[in-house]
């Protein structure tokens, strides 16, 4: 089989490139190593910056978002017992955030993609990459035990952090930069109100809690956990009761407490590969970066990986140019490093460290209080929230 772009993972970034790439008629086969119901069971990010909702609208795939998405303007600050609330609009000259899951995102694409009729292989077994480094790489797998090949000008490795695409890649060639944090988060999904209309980020000395939301009926809440803890040890009682005991008394009281469906404990990390282009290899989103979900920024920066290389391959199919292609790693690279650093800065301002006891926690409570009296602080933080240009 041949293809123009032969792309590995069907999480949003793999979907958004084939999406945008089917624009301009150029021609994709994306691999999947699960099967379609695995990838949409997995709950993750939830806040889009306005540049994915373009990015987004510009592949089609934005009918149900623009509907059922919640424009947000605004996000709180817990601390000190009460609610420290960070105006994004008016700190960014306009701009807001996007509440929608990446579930419902990945949804979309997934129905866009099939209703195009543009192929999609489930369940891909033993995907691998060869000679991307030369003029003719191909991709292989397996398929219900037969061998497949295909043939394609480029390969798009959007296989997420343990995927394949990073790790064929010779160790000599690639520099990775890893920063483990001494905890993760534990989140619960439940069909109950949020408790604030906007996003509550809380810094607490019994550790972190976020509330955030997939819509008016529907609510996601994180608390910061010991790495090695278990979804088992928390019965949904002892979360509600953790996760208000954070938060300041009238964002607790507005807590509505009910079944969670959905409970999972995730590490967190910062990791850096560079480059992101190998030849026709191009690393995309996780595959090539990892942030920890602070910042809210994982699936952000995994459409603004999309946008470099698409602009750069459809400057190769249009215009025979290879210009885009050739600035691809760099220009990622650069916002993704100013996104890793916002990231690890929220993550040390909210979080309990263990190692830092009192000492760090009266430093975050300065900072913390710094921020939401300063605007030139309050400012900063806000257009990293909604989004640094491209
Ligand atoms: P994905 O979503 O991981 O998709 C990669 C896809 O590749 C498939 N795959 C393979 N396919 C074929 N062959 C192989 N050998 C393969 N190996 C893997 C996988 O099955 C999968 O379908 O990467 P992508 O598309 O780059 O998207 C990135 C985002 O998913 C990610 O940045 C965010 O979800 C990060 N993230 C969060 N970001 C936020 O902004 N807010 C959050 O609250 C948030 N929570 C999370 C997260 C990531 C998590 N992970 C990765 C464990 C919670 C978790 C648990
Ligand atoms: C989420 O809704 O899952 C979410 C929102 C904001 C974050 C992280 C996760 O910073």
């Amino acid at each position: 089989m041949r293809t123009q772009v032969a792309i590995v993972g069907s999480g949003p970034s793999g979907l958004l490139l084939g999406q945008l790439l089917a624009t301009i008629g150029v021609e994709t086969v994306i691999l999947e190593r699960s099967s379609r119901e695995h990838v949409l069971g997995r709950v993750r990010a939830g806040v889009l910056e306005q540049g994915t909702v373009d990015l987004l609208s510009e592949a089609g795939a934005a009918t149900r978002l623009n509907a059922e998405g919640l424009q947000h303007s605004g996000i709180s600050l817990a601390f000190d017992g009460r609610l420290h609330r960070i105006d994004l609009t008016m700190l960014t000259g306009g701009k807001h955030v996007t509440v929608y899951g990446q579930t419902e995102v990945t949804h979309d694409l997934m129905d866009k993609r099939e209703a195009a009729g543009l192929a999609t292989v489930y369940e891909a077994a033993n995907v691998a990459l060869h000679d991307f480094d030369g003029e003719t790489p191909f991709v292989t797998y397996d398929k219900d035990g037969v061998s497949h090949r295909i043939d394609c000008n480029f390969i798009a490795g959007c296989d997420g952090y343990h995927g394949v695409s990073r790790k064929s890649v010779p160790e000599r060639s690639i520099k990775t930069f890893e920063r483990q944090y001494p905890f993760g988060w534990l989140g619960v999904l439940a069909e109950v109100p949020p408790a604030d209309h906007e996003l509550v980020y809380a810094n607490h000395e019994r550790g972190f809690a976020l509330c955030s939301m997939r819509s008016t009926h529907r609510s996601r809440y994180y608390v910061q956990c010991p790495l090695d803890d278990h979804v088992e040890a928390w019965s949904d009682d002892r979360f509600w009761d953790e996760l208000r005991r954070r938060l300041p008394p009238q964002t607790a009281a507005a807590v509505t407490v009910g079944p969670s469906f959905e409970k999972s404990i995730a590490p967190l990390r910062s990791f850096v590969a560079e480059p992101m282009r190998f030849g026709r290899l191009f690393l995309v989103g996780d595959a090539a970066h990892i942030v920890p979900p602070t910042g809210a920024k994982g699936l952000n920066l995994a459409a603004s990986d999309v946008r470099y290389l698409f602009a750069g391959l459809r400057e190769f199919y249009r215009d025979k140019s290879q210009v885009g292609l050739d600035a691809y790693s760099g220009k990622a690279l650069a916002r993704v490093w100013k996104a890793v650093r916002f990231s690890w800065w929220m993550t040390m301002m909210l979080h309990r460290f263990p190692e830092t006891g009192e000492f760090g926690q009266r430093i975050q409570e300065a900072e913390l209080d710094y921020l939401v009296h300063s605007k030139a602080a309050s400012t900063a933080l806000a257009e990293n929230y909604v989004g640094l240009p491209y």
